[in-house]
């Protein structure tokens, strides 16, 4: 596997030189400063190139290259954000980036009620509690027509859930919930996202996958003349939230997108922590039935306290044996030949780090150890599986 780490460009308290030494060879990150629907220009690419590259490392994937809510509704100027999106892949592949992630959720990225959870140990976790949402949903934000949404049981125990939260913890769900999209400091208001769900109004999971179909019709011919490999990452957490429609959750999901748009460039970011938080979901089928179509690994384990309670986990302790997943991986990058990059994806903020301002699951030294236990986990199934062969 190819080791890497993300980045969330210069601002990022979490420096290269520490990737570096936290032994990554290879860089995920955006230009988070170009607005969603803008294209990526040549200068631009090679400018965040050039730095990455003076610090040793490579940029190996794009982490997100955003689809604008636009083109996830097909309304407004979706064809105009539609090429823009094609140049931007041409651009990355002249640079020689060649794996471009992306996800389909609408207006949220990954989302978590606590960002804090205290582990036995004193580092700190991301959780999601659905009482907790609930109650953010029907009590707090209030959203239009959320009564329909949920049981008269999961009103009451989000109720129950919410009576024992002071107002401060209230105000700490509520920007919990509505953090903004990853590499922004800037939450979502209450009005932002009232404003934004009314436009997903008609918009149901039949709909919203077939304007994912339209996007990769049309994204796929220019990611299949310049090399390029697209990686959807799922949704996180794997239901739907607020409402909003979800088309990459389950197995039959990814069935459904990868049959419409039958090229291997149409393919998967595999989010052990996101699809294995669904319980239905093989992690091992997955690799099975579509292992040509992985293009990026983000490994992560997730517990589950309850059936509605789940939160982030050690790398190597959770309800997914990482090292059955790690040795598939490995199998299949034997037969297939490529060494599919991977990264540890979220980590447990340590006291180190606690008082560095850094993005929700993204400190350093969380994510070195995880980077660590994972680069060792690696090392011991390949050597395994050397000296099976040669027997
Ligand atoms: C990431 C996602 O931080 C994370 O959980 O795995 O935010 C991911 O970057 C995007 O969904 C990919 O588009
Ligand atoms: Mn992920």
């Amino acid at each position: 596997m190819q080791q890497t780490m993300r980045w969330f460009g210069p601002q990022d308290s979490v420096k290269l030189l520490d990737i570096k030494q936290a032994g990554a060879a290879g860089i995920v990150t955006a230009l988070h400063q170009i607005p969603v629907g803008e294209i990526w220009t040549v200068p631009a690419i090679k400018e965040r190139q050039q730095i990455i590259k003076e610090a040793g490392l490579e940029w190996i994937v794009v982490e997100s290259l955003p689809v604008h809510e636009e083109i996830k509704r097909a309304t407004g100027n979706y064809l105009l954000y539609i090429e823009n999106y094609k140049i931007s892949i041409k651009n990355l592949s002249d640079c020689g980036i060649k794996v471009i992630t992306y996800n389909f959720m609408p207006i949220l990225d990954w989302v978590r009620t606590n960002h804090n959870f205290v582990n036995e140990d004193g580092s700190k976790a991301l959780l999601y509690n659905q009482d907790a949402f609930t109650y953010f949903d029907v009590y707090l934000l209030k959203r239009p027509n959320v009564e329909n949404d949920y049981s008269e049981t999961e009103k009451e125990n989000a109720l129950q859930f919410g009576s024992q939260l002071s107002e401060e913890e209230k105000a700490l769900l509520f920007k919990n919930v509505l953090l903004g999209l990853p590499g922004s400091k800037i939450n979502f208001t209450a009005e932002q996202i009232l404003s934004l769900l009314e436009d997903y109004a008609d918009i149901d999971n039949a709909k919203l996958r077939e304007n994912l179909i339209y996007f990769l019709t049309q994204i796929a011919p220019i990611a299949s003349e310049y090399g390029a490999k697209l990686a959807i990452h799922p949704d996180d957490p794997p239901f739907s939230v607020l409402g909003l429609p979800r088309i990459v959750s389950t197995e039959e999901d990814l069935k459904a997108i990868f049959d419409a748009v039958p090229f291997n460039l149409n393919g998967l970011c595999y989010c052990t922590g996101s699809l294995g938080a669904n319980p239905d979901n093989s992690l091992e089928r997955i690799i099975d039935d579509y292992g040509d179509r992985i293009h990026f690994l983000h490994l992560r384990n997730t517990f589950r306290e309850s059936e509605t309670i789940f939160r982030e986990s050690e790398h190597l302790k959770g309800d997914t044996k990482i090292e059955i997943i790690v040795e598939k991986l490995l199998l299949l990058m034997n037969k297939t030949k490529v060494s599919l990059p991977m990264r540890p994806d979220h980590g447990f903020l340590h006291s180190v780090d606690a008082t560095k301002e850094t993005y929700p699951g993204y400190s350093l030294v969380g994510r070195l150890k995880g980077l660590a236990e994972l680069r060792g986990l690696e090392m011991g199934i390949a050597y395994k599986l050397t000296q099976l062969s040669a027997e």
